[in-house]
């Protein structure tokens, strides 16, 4: 038996449930050097906290999060709350001595995230980790080998969107269309998965943003639980009642990275037929790489050096033990895997960094994921005042 990993989550929704599975399947299909012990679940819901313990294997539950991330039993503090919350939640598990692992993005604002990144920078001896788990994806892990390889030698062109469309006018008023506990709205919750991978696949850092634009196209939500079906059959359904979504609804920005190379980014909730359409091109002197997260398992190549009349774009299905990240763990040559087991994989490095042993691939600790919140904050300046944005810029 390896050294346990005592584990509190904050966060009983989405987030949540996500987590709670990759804690509960981790060990099953990696050797982990370190165990995930499933010690405490923190939600705000009572009436649903005990099934949600129940149902995932959580030892213990509790609304009083202040306590539980002091409890001198747990190790490793899982923030998987609105953004909002990061930054209070995070710094008082560091400041008990724990490791964080926290949700992206970082924070709902620059100033909370350099809360945070400082309030790392003070625990020396916890590790943070942040929850941008695309980057343990079969194609983009694989991206990432190929890049750092030079397969596609020096990087002239980044063309990264994200698109979804669950936002249309019928979406209720949740957390994510309020600036007050999201920060932003597509940009922030989107446009971050792919900074975040940009920088990672290619290394580079963004120095200049330009040209964005910020879009609200629905300004009036329901309220959630009013409006829509009735609840019980033959009842008259809740009045609808409306209030104000003030967030982005799309965010599109370009961008300069240090050594040269140009970006595109959009990020939109409002993309009908997009469902999670998380897609990166990067193109370069020897070549191209480019995939999608709707097809995570399969990354496509173009090998510029080819020549004749079979040159194309190759299709690597990545799931081959040995060679393609994170494959061996799983079914092996040919069987996929998806959503899930972005958030297992990352579990399997994170217990791999906490017993002081290389991940497969990097973590984004609080220090990266504050640079990727800094372009986040450049491309909202970009859009209020209409101009180019340097890094230098944002502190
Ligand atoms: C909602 O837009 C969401 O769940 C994001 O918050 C996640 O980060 C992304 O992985 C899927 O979509």
């Amino acid at each position: 038996m390896t050294e346990p990993c005592n584990i509190a989550l904050l966060g009983q929704k989405f987030m949540g449930r996500a987590h709670s599975n990759a804690y509960l399947k981790a060990s099953r299909f990696f050797n982990l050097p370190r165990s995930p012990v499933m010690h405490s679940i923190v939600g705000l819901d009572l009436i649903a906290l005990a099934p949600f313990a129940d149902r995932w294997g959580w030892q213990n539950y509790s609304t009083t999060w202040k306590d539980v991330v002091k409890h001198p039993d747990i190790h490793l503090v899982d923030v998987s709350t609105p953004n909002y919350m990061h930054a209070e939640q995070a710094c008082a598990a560091l400041a008990a001595g724990k490791h964080v692992a926290c949700e992206k993005p970082l924070a709902g604002t620059l100033r909370d995230a350099r809360l945070m990144k400082n309030a790392a920078a003070r625990a020396r001896r916890s590790k943070t980790f942040v929850w941008y788990n695309y980057r343990r994806s079969p194609a983009a892990a694989l991206a990432y080998r190929f890049v750092r390889a030079g397969r596609i030698g020096r990087i002239y062109h980044v063309r990264a969107s994200y698109l979804q469309s669950w936002a249309g006018p019928d979406a209720p008023l949740v957390w994510r269309f309020q600036k007050k506990y999201a920060g932003s709205g597509a940009h922030g919750d989107l446009n971050s998965h792919i900074i975040d991978l940009a920088r990672f696949i290619t290394g580079q850092e963004i120095i200049e943003v330009s040209g964005a634009l910020a879009e609200t196209f629905v300004v009036e939500r329901p309220l959630p639980g009013t409006g829509g079906k009735p609840m019980i059959a033959g009842s008259l359904p809740p009045k609808k009642q409306v209030g104000k979504s003030d967030v982005d609804d799309c965010t599109l920005f370009l961008a300069r990275f240090k050594e040269g190379t140009v970006g595109s980014f959009e990020a939109t909730r409002v993309a009908a037929g997009h469902e999670d359409d998380n897609s990166l091109e990067l193109n370069g002197e020897l070549g191209s790489v480019r995939f999608s997260l709707e097809d995570m398992n399969v990354l496509w190549y173009f090998d510029r050096r080819e020549t004749g009349a079979a040159t194309g774009w190759r299709k690597i299905v990545c799931t081959t033990p040995g060679e393609h990240p994170y494959a061996g763990a799983w079914w092996g040559e040919g069987r996929g895997i998806g959503y899930e087991h972005t958030y297992v994989n990352m579990v399997a490095d994170m217990m791999a960094a906490l017993a002081g042993e290389e991940p497969t691939l990097p973590l984004p600790d609080f220090n990266d994921a504050y640079e990727t919140q800094r372009v986040i904050e450049a491309a909202m300046l970009s859009a209020k005042h209409r101009a180019a944005v340097k890094l230098t810029e944002i502190k």
